[in-house]
């Protein structure tokens, strides 16, 4: 671990850093990841790395989302799990939910690091190890899934995601929920619910909002998704970014 010293300005992005790099050498995040967490941080900046107004509103809708499904699933890769695996397996929890390793570059090894990872994190039940179904439509390793998670989701939370994958499983009529900081994203356009805040705020925001609307009707719960409207919100984001720039100088 290199030394950085808590009086530096970025220190806990440069932190953020020192972990997925750590995470990436011992073998659960694969080494593109260090790419998408790059790209990630560029949109963080931008929205002055915090959580906005239209992101708190998307978890929110999240939430009920969550809490109003029969089968939930949490999708996990290594990027997810290298920064969030406490948050995740909380949240799963309070919901409850199902958490299920999906990997886009997948092999044996980095499958059971991650399990690793998570049961020494808390985790009781993980899925992903043995897939035995397919998402239509896919033909890569992310289409590969378990039967009991993924393939028989009706609402999936993925922490992260890739373009085709959303799209594939929306195809298969899922609710999908994604946390990606690039509000442009081909994910971002197509989840159900997109939350452009970074996962490290993201998923403790959600279990937040789980905790509260937990106390709810069931209609309370549906009108809160019926009313969000994804388009909108992700034009809001836009507005807010281009505002906070006019603003800088
Ligand atoms: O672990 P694997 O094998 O499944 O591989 C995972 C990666 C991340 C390599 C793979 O999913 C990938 O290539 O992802 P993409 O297509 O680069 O998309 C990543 C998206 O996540 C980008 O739009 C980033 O802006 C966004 N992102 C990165 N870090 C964060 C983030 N969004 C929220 N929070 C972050 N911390």
């Amino acid at each position: 671990m290199s030394k950085i010293p808590k009086s530096h300005p970025r220190y806990n992005s440069l932190m953020t850093r020192e972990k997925i790099k750590n995470a990436m050498k011992s073998g659960i995040v694969h080494e593109t990841g260090l790419i998408a967490h790059g790209r990630g941080e560029a949109f963080d900046y931008l929205i002055g790395e915090s959580t906005i107004p239209p992101a708190e509103n998307a978890e929110k809708a999240a939430a009920a989302c969550l809490l109003l499904a029969k089968n939930p699933v949490i999708s996990l890769n290594g990027n997810v799990v290298s920064l969030s695996a406490k948050n995740c397996i909380s949240l799963a929890k309070e919901i409850p939910a199902k958490l299920e390793i999906n990997l886009f570059h997948r092999s044996e090894g980095r499958i059971k690091k991650i399990i690793h990872e998570l049961k020494k994190s808390g985790a009781e039940k993980v899925l992903g190890a043995n897939p035995d179904a397919k998402i239509p439509g896919l033909d890569h390793n992310r289409g590969l899934c378990e039967k009991e998670g993924i393939y028989s989701a009706d609402v999936i939370l993925v922490p992260l995601e890739d373009g085709d994958r959303c799209n594939a499983l929306r195809e298969m009529g899922k609710k999908v929920i994604v946390v990606d900081l690039n509000p442009i994203s081909r994910s971002s356009k197509n989840a159900k619910i997109t939350i452009v805040d970074n996962l490290i705020r993201s998923i403790p925001n959600i279990e937040r909002w789980v905790k509260t609307l937990k106390k709810q009707d069931k209609k309370d719960l549906e009108n809160i998704v019926s009313n969000y409207d994804n388009e909108k919100m992700l034009r809001e984001v836009l507005k807010f970014i281009s505002k906070r720039l006019n603003s800088l100088f």
